[in-house]
């Protein structure tokens, strides 16, 4: 039997300052998401988008600096319920954002079903904020925090438990703009990371080697959270916080590439690609062909 992988999109933007991520999944459709995957011979059911409400005027500023707070809780609790079901229906779930907040709900629909979850979190940034750390208020800045279970009530309890994961099953590769807080958490819990340092100074191959068999034999499965800001800005211009000096679209082939020989991948999201300021969806369509080497496509 063909192996099904289920797509779901999340139009979301509140999450962040910039608007036009919430373009993000038809983006990638248009850069053939579907046809990819087909090629690869899997059974696509792509089970379109969540339907994201315009908030109110009164939603955006917060005195809690969590920008958008009910609306981002709202979204999430759809998306993990959306979620819950394509992992019960043995499914492998794909998530196409939209900013990264929508990784709360992901987490919630997925960690339930696996005793010790792994996640590798690709990005630029750590995600490990609070709205006590945040520099910002924004809510993307913050969902791997909330899924260790430090976060607003609202955001945590999302799906009806927390945490969603343990931080010693986490590894951040590409890191290179990490707030204060942030480190103060990734030293106190412990978390993996392989900054930029790591990846010049080791290379890709070794740095996805030494993810494998860090989560290999504690996780039951693992979830690819992959923002696009992880890649350098010149591969993947097309995201709402760039930042200089970032993984090679070459060096994020060989890390997808290594992941499928690890076959360890059982959901992934590929989150902040926004098409208004991206340069002929070059953005989108680089997620599309980092999808097809992280489910088998070869070279050769
Ligand atoms: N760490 C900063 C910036 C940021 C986080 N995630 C993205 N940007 N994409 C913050 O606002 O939390
Ligand atoms: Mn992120
Ligand atoms: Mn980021």
């Amino acid at each position: 039997m063909k192996k099904k992988i289920s797509i779901i999109g999340v139009p979301m933007d509140l999450g962040q300052s910039r608007r036009g991520v919430d373009m993000g999944p038809s983006a990638i459709r248009y850069a053939g998401v579907v046809e990819r995957l087909e090629k690869l011979s899997y059974q696509i059911h792509d089970k379109g988008d969540i339907e994201i409400g315009r908030p109110g005027k009164d939603e955006e500023a917060s005195d809690d600096n969590l920008k958008y707070l009910k609306a981002v809780v709202k979204a999430n609790t759809k998306l993990a319920e959306a979620v819950d079901q394509v992992v019960s229906a043995g499914d492998f779930p794909l998530i196409l954002g939209g900013d990264h907040s929508i990784a709360i709900g992901t987490l919630a629909g997925v960690s339930k079903h696996y005793q010790n979850l792994g996640v590798i979190w690709y990005d630029a940034h750590g995600d490990l904020n609070t709205s006590e750390t945040s520099p910002s208020g924004n809510i993307h800045g913050m969902p791997l925090a909330v899924s260790i279970g430090i976060g607003h009530a609202d955001l945590k309890h999302i799906g009806g438990y927390s945490p969603k994961i343990k931080p010693e099953n986490i590894v951040i590769i590409g890191a290179r703009s990490l707030d204060d807080g942030e480190k103060i958490l990734i030293r106190e819990k412990g978390i993996k990371v392989f900054t930029m340092h790591e990846i010049d100074r080791m290379g890709m191959a070794k740095v996805m080697e030494e993810t494998v068999s860090y989560l290999k034999d504690k996780t039951d499965g693992v979830h690819l959270s992959l923002d696009l800001d992880g890649l350098d800005p010149s591969d993947a211009p097309g995201v709402g916080t760039p930042v200089l000096g970032g993984i090679s679209y070459r060096e994020s082939h060989l890390a997808m590439e290594i992941l499928a020989e690890a076959k360890m991948i059982t959901s992934a999201e590929f989150v902040e690609v926004n098409p208004i300021i991206d340069e002929r969806n070059k953005t989108a369509t680089v997620a599309v062909e980092l999808m097809g080497s992280l489910f088998g496509e070869r070279l050769l």
